[in-house]
């Protein structure tokens, strides 16, 4: 098996992340995402979107998509349930990562941290609104509860976690949220938890690299 990879991203760190507490051992290509590696035709024939993570399994098929490939490697194990119900509802939240967390805090944190935008700019303020909504949205749901589904630790929490501990480098103040915050915890104190996300180089600097993000 092997990981097409960036250290600096959170969606390919929840492919790391889940791999590292199933003990399956792998092969990390690295990607170098802003040196321009993804706008190669090898890497399109991979990945038609360009981006990472990519995992190719043993016979050679290629699996893109972070969620699609944490569900992947999770099932038959005790990270994605078996009951019909509880599968939808992992579902739901691999879906609310990508269309609330991800572009509300992680979005927002790159292109914060990289300044490609200033945090008063029109659009870093739409996705602040966004991030704020994702994070009082899990607030509220993870309240009264362990975890995001089933009240144990699965591919839900580990999407979630990826750019939800993030959030305080995209300027959220997670003490607004302090269901969130001991969630973060509980996460981070299950079996083989490893944080390897690297800080992003100078090549992903705005004007520093060559990439699809300009
Ligand atoms: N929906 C995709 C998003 C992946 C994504 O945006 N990956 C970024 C890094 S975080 C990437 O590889 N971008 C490279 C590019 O677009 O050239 C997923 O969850 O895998």
């Amino acid at each position: 098996m092997r990981l097409y990879d960036y250290g600096p991203s959170a969606n390919c760190f929840k492919a790391r992340l889940l791999l590292a507490q199933l003990e399956q051992p792998y092969e990390r290509v690295p990607v170098d995402i802003f040196g321009g590696d993804t706008l190669t035709d090898d890497f399109a024939g991979k990945n038609p979107a360009r981006s990472t993570p990519v995992l190719e399994i043993d016979d050679g098929r290629y699996l893109q998509e972070s969620n699609a490939i944490l569900w992947y490697l999770a099932e038959g194990t005790r990270y994605l349930p078996e009951d019909p119900f509880e599968r939808a509802h992992v579902l739901k939240w691999l879906v609310l990562e990508q269309t609330d967390v991800m572009p509300g805090i992680g979005g927002l944190r790159f292109r914060l941290l990289t300044n490609r935008w200033r945090a008063d700019e029109p659009e870093a303020v739409r996705r602040r609104e966004l991030g704020l909504g994702a994070l009082a949205m899990l607030d509220r749901h993870l309240r009264r509860r362990t975890f995001a589904v089933a009240e144990r630790y699965t591919i839900a929490d580990v999407s979630l976690y990826a750019y939800t501990h993030t959030a305080p480098e995209a300027g959220f103040d997670l003490a607004a949220f302090p269901s969130v915050g001991a969630w973060l915890a509980r996460v981070e104190a299950q079996p083989r938890f490893v944080n390897d996300l690297e800080p992003y180089p100078a090549n992903a600097e705005r004007g520093a690299g060559s990439s699809t993000y300009g």
